[in-house]
């Protein structure tokens, strides 16, 4: 999070001594890694044990032949997060933290025990081949394994058990059989139930699961050897390219997020607790999918889809380009085989995605020639893992998610491969308008007919600090954001054969590249990086709830300042109401403001704040009662008229360039956008918004990370050119505050995600320019980027009289290139 570009990429090392008590040595022993980023090995007693590609899927390492005598077992664990071409993900928007980010566990059983596989999966896979309303049927296969022969052991007579018990606990179905296994052997072994008569089916309103325990007993004593439990749901389904998607027949349209995994803090060092948050938070937004995305997860994550009915589709970190070599094919077909393995008999899983926008990053664009021959090589890729899918799991779908250049994906080849498409959507937003999205949506439908659709991403950055009442694309506004997000939603719910609606990201994620207005974050999320939600969550809530739903949207944005009315003591601003009821009343300190039919889930008030603490409270009217939801809102007029006493001027935060507001969650101020000078009040006169010429996304100001501040979009915006900047303040005594930095020559954020134009580096006459306020030089021969650099932070502080009625005029002189001004502050002292 600090703003030297970049994080550490190399080997960490871990050790840790462990004891193995003696009644435990004649056991099979293993240690199981749920996640180690991405190439770790294990050595035991100073023997390599294991090495293990890949960041994201578990794997075992037997140790049984490594512990010492007295149970001493020395662990060093290398874990090596460096950039490796034969591992994916080679690039992407998220960062790669890497060490032993999930749990490690040391795993004892006896020495006949079910297999612990190389693929790191359970060696109990449950399958249930045909399900219906009136019967399912069952199908359990499980890999046994006996130890070498040792003096004692021969042929050993097992028992295998599996039984199946309802959510109460009652069993309803089982198998037993004997095995006898001669030693040294894995055993594979098939049960097959007869079919469960009216099975209580799962589903996304009514997830019922049944268990499924699988045992090795010893036929002689009877004592359990070994047992895993699995949990087990009845369901089929199934996708339709005109007609959506159908669970047990019915039709449910798929609306849900995409899951990165990890939280302030933490990085991916996430504890399942919060794991299993994000999939209660999905499920209290009225979700019902979700997307792993882009790797697999901690297992908290599917038993939560499991128990709460959320469709899922897990994926390997195939994301952006490929290596064209077989070691990273190999690889990738590794990671495909351990995901499947691990995450199986989960019913809620009903798709294995192989890619994600792997064409974004098209290599050798000078070459047309060779470009085909990389894109061949992807095809070939993506086929090769699609046909090892339908192998491993012919039951689940498969999928491959692209971004929204249809010919790219069309013309190589690649929609054609796997069984559903998904087009990650960001018109409106990187690039185009709004109304593109719908039309892309057409264009799949009447191009593919055939081919299942699903809208696998589509987001906006929402930076909950950021608010406007003129909101443009890239503004990255909250109110941008939730424009956006009606506009997807309502036409995915319109077409049918728009699958499932999965917005880019649940929550806020770290991605180290990415600059914004919050540096290092993807801002796309329905909550924010600690899972508080913002106002597009709740209009999600409103959409998709069923129980009856009220919320303020503009809760989080508690802290408001606007200039008075002319004439009054109220500052007139509006503010939405959610809910799924058709009306909803406001009232602001206990007056009703009235009521206000929803549209589209939205209610709208303008409401006439005044100074300091307003009490709102929303109220909606069902199944028969008032139902509210309340707000606290602390407002800070600014008075019409500077010396207006009515409203005594206290202190105003500026932003120069800018349409939109930003709070300082930090310092609890409010920072409100440029005016033209109005005598009496306060603004600028000349100059105009800094726009980062060549480029198309961003309306003012730069996205550049401002290094020194954590204040960035105070500095994001400026006025070129400003001749003055007045305020006709009262006599009295005053801290101004001037916010400085370059931000021409700066280059934009380069990620890959920009898909319209790139942001191009400016370059800009040297700037120097003398600073006077009331006539007083403050600054001579101000030069930032000779000083202090570009994109570098600058404030200048001074505390001065103002006399006579002459209130404060910030003058600016320009020696060579156009002055400009980024903010400034004044608070009055006395
Ligand atoms: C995408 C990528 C995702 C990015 C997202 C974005 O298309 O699949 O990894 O984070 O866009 O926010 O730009």
């Amino acid at each position: 999070m600090d703003d030297e570009p970049g994080y550490y990429r190399g080997i960490g090392w871990y050790s840790r001594r462990i004891h193995i008590p003696a009644f435990k040595r004649d056991k099979h022993l293993a240690l199981y890694f749920e996640g180690a980023n991405q190439l770790a090995t294990v050595y035991v007693n100073g023997r390599k044990a294991v090495t293990h590609t890949g960041g994201y899927n578990g794997f075992y390492v037997a140790i049984d032949n490594l512990v010492k005598e007295d149970g001493l077992a020395d662990i060093l664990v290398s874990v090596d997060n460096s950039f490796n071409e034969a591992i994916a993900p080679l690039t992407a928007d998220f960062t790669f933290f890497g060490g032993l980010y999930r749990n490690v566990s040391l795993v004892s059983t006896e020495s006949v025990h079910f297999e612990m596989p190389a693929d790191g999966g359970s060696s109990v896979y449950i399958t249930t081949p045909i399900v219906s309303a009136a019967a399912a049927t069952i199908k359990i296969k499980s890999s046994i394994v006996t130890p070498e022969q040792t003096g004692k052991s021969k042929k050993r007579n097992l028992l295998l058990v599996s039984e199946i018990r309802d959510a109460s606990g009652v069993l309803v179905s089982s198998d037993s059989r004997k095995l006898q296994l001669p030693a040294g052997i894995r055993h594979e072994a098939t049960q097959e139930f007869k079919p469960l008569p009216d099975p209580h089916l799962w589903s996304t309103s009514d997830p019922y699961l049944y268990t499924v325990s699988t045992r090795i007993v010893d036929a002689g004593t009877k004592s359990v050897l070994d047992e895993i439990t699995n949990p087990l749901g009845f369901r089929w389904y199934r996708f339709s390219a005109d007609s959506g998607f159908f669970l047990n027949d019915k039709p449910v349209k798929l609306v849900g997020a995409s899951r990165h995994q990890d939280r302030p803090g933490l990085g991916n060092a996430v504890p399942s607790d919060l794991a299993r948050e994000d999939v209660g938070l999905l499920k209290k937004m009225g979700g019902n999918f979700l997307r792993v995305a882009h790797y697999p997860q901690d297992q908290a994550i599917l038993d939560e889809c499991d128990r709460l009915g959320i469709i899922a589709s897990v994926e390997i970190p195939l994301v952006n380009e490929i290596t064209e070599s077989e070691a990273f094919y190999n690889n990738s077909e590794q990671m495909l085989r351990e995901m499947i393995a691990q995450n199986h008999n989960h019913p809620s899983v009903v798709m294995w995605t192989l890619m994600n926008e792997i064409m974004l990053k098209p290599h050798f664009t000078n070459d047309k020639e060779r470009q085909k021959v990389y894109y061949a090589n992807i095809v070939r890729l993506a086929t090769r893992l699609d046909s090892l899918t339908r192998q491993l799991d012919p039951a689940r779908y498969t999928m491959i998610a692209n971004h929204g250049d249809f010919d790219r994906y069309n013309n190589t080849g690649l929609t054609k491969v796997a069984m559903i498409v998904g087009w990650n959507l960001y018109s409106g937003w990187y690039g185009g308008e709004l109304k593109d999205f719908a039309s892309f949506l057409d264009k799949h439908h009447q191009r593919l007919p055939d081919k299942p659709l699903i809208v696998s991403e589509y987001g906006a950055d929402a930076d909950p600090r950021i608010r406007s009442f003129t909101p443009v694309k890239f503004d990255k506004s909250m109110e941008y954001a939730l424009g956006f997000h009606q506009y997807y939603l309502n036409e995915m719910l319109k077409r049918p054969f728009c699958i499932a609606a999965i917005i880019w990201n649940l929550a806020d994620f770290n991605s180290e590249t990415r600059e914004e207005t919050m540096p290092h974050i993807n801002n796309k999320g329905m909550l924010r990086w600690d899972r508080l939600p913002k106002d597009l969550y709740h209009y999600y809530q409103a959409k998709l709830l069923d129980k009856p739903f009220v919320k303020i949207i503009s809760a989080g944005w508690n802290m408001r300042t606007g200039i008075t009315d002319s004439g009054k003591l109220v500052s007139t601003q509006p503010l939405q109401v959610a809910s799924n009821a058709a009306s909803v009343e406001l009232r602001l300190n206990g007056q009703s403001l009235g009521k206000k039919q929803t549209t589209d889930g939205l209610a709208g008030f303008d409401v006439p704040f005044t100074n300091g603490t307003n009490q709102l409270q929303a109220l909606i009217t069902a199944e028969g009662r008032e139902i509210p939801d309340f707000a606290a809102i602390n407002f800070q007029l600014q008075p019409w008229s500077l010396r207006d006493t009515a409203v005594p001027f206290t202190s105003v935060n500026i932003l120069l360039g800018a349409k939109r507001m930003y709070i300082d969650e930090i310092l609890q101020q409010v920072w409100v956008p440029e005016q033209s000078y109005r005598p009496g009040s306060w603004g600028s006169v000349g100059g105009k918004p800094f726009n980062q010429s060549g480029n198309g996304r961003l309306p003012y100001g730069s996205d550049k990370n401002i290094s020194g501040t954590w204040d960035d979009p105070v500095y994001q915006t400026q006025n070129v050119g400003l001749q003055e900047f007045r305020l006709d303040l009262p006599d009295g005594s005053y801290e101004l505050t001037l916010h400085f930095a370059e931000l021409a020559g700066v280059a934009g954020a380069s990620l890959v995600y920009n898909l319209s134009e790139f942001a191009k580096a400016v370059t800009h006459a040297e700037r120097v320019f003398d600073v006077s306020i009331n006539g007083r030089l403050l600054l001579a021969d101000f030069n930032m980027t000779a000083n202090t650099g570009v994109a570098k932070a600058i404030a200048k502080k001074v505390v001065l009289e103002v006399r006579d009625g002459k209130g404060i005029t910030i003058g600016l002189t320009a020696k060579k290139g156009e002055p400009v001004l980024n903010a400034l502050q004044v608070r009055k002292l006395y």
